[in-house]
């Protein structure tokens, strides 16, 4: 699946330049359920890394960035102030700007009852979440710092759903420009024009899946 949690490992294999494959996980037809894959991650979720030379496997996305920062001594300071400046707002990320999110996205296609509630909630803890980053990166040039690191990366794709989320780019000038100085990195236009290959199989979309694929894509069975 090309979703953030997704895309953010694909931009920081081409930030190190590694020598990596992506295998497809067909999320729309339930491979994420199979034996093999819960083997490799129990909540049965993308991404999972595996590392060829030393057969380590990896689930969560925060720790897959963790651990390739490590491997390759890139985009996390080894500085204990540095380090955990960027270690927090990676772990925002992952704990609450991608649920967050990820709510207010799944409540926007939802069409229950009860979805009015949800959407107003997700929208506005959004809503706070863009200006909580718009405010952070006013005074700084990076999340961590002066730095890009892998909680920029970790960020990237999951700030573009501004347009999606139908709110004004004008709101967040820092964020915008932050977004727009990756955006123009080498990795990142690589990272960008690598998705369209992995869609192009129109069974992985999220467009052509069926209910019952929906149904079982967000454990509703
Ligand atoms: N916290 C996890 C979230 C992973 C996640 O939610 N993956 C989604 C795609 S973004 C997924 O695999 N969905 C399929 C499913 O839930 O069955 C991470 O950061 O890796």
């Amino acid at each position: 699946m090309t979703s953030p949690n997704v895309r953010k490992v694909v931009l920081m294999l081409e930030e190190l330049e590694a020598a990596y494959d992506v295998r497809v996980v067909k999320v729309f037809r339930g491979e994420q359920f199979t034996p093999a894959f819960r083997a490799l991650n129990p909540f049965c979720k993308v991404p999972v890394l595996t590392d060829r030379e030393t057969g380590q496997s990896i689930f969560e996305s925060g720790a897959i960035l963790i651990y390739l920062a490590e491997t390759f001594a890139r985009f996390l300071p080894a500085s204990s102030a540095a380090r955990y400046e960027a270690l927090q707002w990676l772990f925002a990320q992952t704990s609450n700007i991608g649920p967050m999110f990820g709510q207010l996205n799944h409540f926007r296609t939802a069409k229950d009852a009860d979805a009015p509630y949800a959407l107003t909630r997700y929208r506005n803890i959004s809503t706070r979440i863009y200006a909580i980053l718009d405010e952070r990166l006013a005074a700084r040039a990076y999340l961590a710092g002066d730095d890009y690191t892998i909680a920029d990366i970790a960020t990237f794709h999951w700030a573009g759903y501004v347009d999606m989320h139908e709110l004004n780019w004008a709101d967040f000038p820092h964020l915008k420009r932050w977004c727009d100085q990756i955006a123009a990195r080498p990795a990142a236009q690589r990272e960008a024009a690598a998705i369209p290959r992995l869609m192009a199989d129109p069974e992985h979309s999220f467009s052509s899946a069926a209910k019952e694929d929906m149904d079982r894509f967000f454990w509703r069975d």
